[in-house]
């Protein structure tokens, strides 16, 4: 096995789905597959520099760049899994800033490019698995969290990370409405933000992140359900109490602070024990922590772990 890209094979159940309800969408039978294809999918996002890991990558095979941008979970875009590809270019991502602020030495504000040249990007190709039931192997490019904490560096109060999203219902066709409370919230626990395999994202194969995936940067946490994977973040402060988080606050039955992807505590409405990866027919069995326990493990060690869901 090799860390091989699954490079777009125009065969796949989803991308068949996604075609036939494109043309559906597009009333004109003058738009030929071809230049629907070439235009939706071409790339003209630019390069990133990267190293690759080997350390935390899985060696299964990536998801394509179709599937991956394709199919996502963005509500801000839109609630259905092809509103993201469709709505991508209402996403505004220019002069972007990040700020790191709260119970921290040494507040940080930084543009994207600031961001990229700071720290030293890697290639990790993790799985994502999605409270629905579906997962996606994705070569996300990014750096571990960790760094920016080193350089800000948390006052002994600071017990949690909050993160936050983009508000802007001027352009964001989810914002319009309340379906969520927005801007939409995540949060870690210090030491889970402090694990190495937690990431900030800026980009996937290679080049910067489609605005479906959550441009500019976004967090990639790969033994949570994906929800905690907040996209297209503008602030993260430090706190001293457990932060609010979207879903959890939306439906605190249903999804929990931790959200730990594990297999034997059901969502209320489904089970968890299987799972699809998108592209695939089947099921295959969804691994505790997301089949990164040898790295986490210890972060819950003596949690009842169906209480802390
Ligand atoms: N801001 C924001 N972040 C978000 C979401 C969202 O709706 N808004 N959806 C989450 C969910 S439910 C999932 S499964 C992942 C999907 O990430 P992907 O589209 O890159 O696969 O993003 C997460 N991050
Ligand atoms: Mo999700």
């Amino acid at each position: 096995m090799s860390n091989k890209y699954n490079l777009d094979k125009e065969n796949s159940i989803t991308d068949e789905i996604y075609f036939r309800n494109r043309r559906k969408i597009m009333s004109s039978s003058l738009v030929i597959p071809f230049l629907l294809n070439s235009s939706l999918f071409a790339s003209t996002r630019k390069n990133l520099p990267f190293i690759k890991d080997t350390e935390f990558s899985t060696n299964e095979q990536t998801n394509t760049i179709k599937q991956i941008t394709s199919y996502n979970n963005f509500y801000e875009l839109g609630s259905g899994k092809r509103d993201p590809m469709f709505n991508s270019d209402k996403l505004k991502t220019d002069e972007w800033t990040l700020t790191i602020d709260g119970l921290v030495e040494k507040p940080l504000v930084l543009s994207m490019d600031d961001l990229i040249k700071r720290y030293q990007l890697e290639e990790r190709i993790y799985r994502l698995r999605c409270v629905e039931a579906w997962s996606m192997v994705v070569p996300w490019i990014g750096f571990e969290l960790r760094h920016i904490l080193k350089e800000v560096k948390p006052l002994y109060n600071a017990k949690y990370v909050s993160f936050e999203s983009i508000l802007d219902p001027v352009n964001l066709p989810g914002q319009k409405r309340n379906v969520l409370n927005w801007p939409y919230r995540e949060g870690l626990r210090m030491d889970e933000a402090l694990n190495p395999l937690t990431l900030i994202s800026v980009g996937l194969y290679g080049k910067v992140m489609p605005n479906q995936n959550g441009a500019p940067v976004r967090l990639i946490v790969p033994w949570k359900y994906g929800f905690k994977s907040i996209k297209s973040i503008v602030k993260i402060s430090f706190v001293e109490d457990e932060p609010i988080c979207t879903w959890n606050q939306q439906a605190p039955d249903e999804y929990g602070f931790y959200s730990n992807v594990n297999p034997y505590v059901d969502h209320p409405r489904w089970s968890q024990k299987r799972e699809r990866r998108i592209g695939e027919f089947g099921k295959r069995d969804t691994l505790l922590f997301n089949g990164y326990s040898k790295f986490v493990n210890n972060l819950y060690t003596g949690m009842d772990l169906e209480k802390f869901f």
